[in-house]
């Protein structure tokens, strides 16, 4: 839920107008707006790219993913792998645009160790895959964007492990 919907939701249950403190953090929700959706745009249209570069640098730091016995040893395996990681980023972008972790907490991190426990799945190694991610992903944007998605990277990074 994004903050102008939260914040509704709450006041009303107490049948009030909006406090100030909640209209300021919308204000700042809104003024920020140009920025997520800046973001969330060079995400989306680099989105091969910052899955293909995050793919490469794991399986580096974890060759022994892709080699016999790995969970993602083989052509079709990686390729799972590497549709977690755009998985993974395309629920960033839906942070970002909402300023708001709960799209990525409901869809990508309630559970999440349990699956990946039952597949098998080392889930250190989603979350150097995820640290990938974010490392390719901040690069292509400029110093405040950069932080701004970081941030959200580094949630998932923290949730997921
Ligand atoms: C949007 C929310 C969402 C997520 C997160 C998700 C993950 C997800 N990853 C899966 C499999 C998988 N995930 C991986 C991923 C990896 N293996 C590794 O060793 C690497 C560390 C890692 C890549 C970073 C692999 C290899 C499989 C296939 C495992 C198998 O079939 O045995 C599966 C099992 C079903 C399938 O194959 O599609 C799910 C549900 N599905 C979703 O709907």
């Amino acid at each position: 839920m994004s903050i102008v919907t939260k914040s509704i939701v709450n006041a009303d249950a107490e049948a009030r107008y909006l406090s100030p403190g909640e209209l300021d953090r919308i204000k700042s929700f809104v003024t920020g707006g140009e920025r997520r959706l800046r973001i969330a745009q060079a995400l989306t249209e680099n989105r091969e790219r910052i899955v293909k570069q995050a793919g490469d640098q794991l399986f580096q730091k974890r060759p022994d993913v892709v080699s016999p016995g790995g969970n993602a040893y083989g052509q079709e395996m990686t390729a799972t792998c590497l549709r977690d990681l755009d998985y993974y980023l395309r629920l960033v972008t839906y942070g970002v645009v909402a300023g708001d972790v709960t799209p990525i907490e409901e869809i990508g991190v309630v559970g999440v160790r349990e699956m990946y426990k039952s597949l098998g799945t080392p889930i250190e190694a989603v979350a150097e895959g995820v640290r990938g991610l974010k490392n390719v992903a901040t690069s292509l944007l400029s110093g405040e964007d950069a932080a701004e998605a970081g941030a959200y990277f580094d949630y998932l990074v923290g949730a997921i492990q």
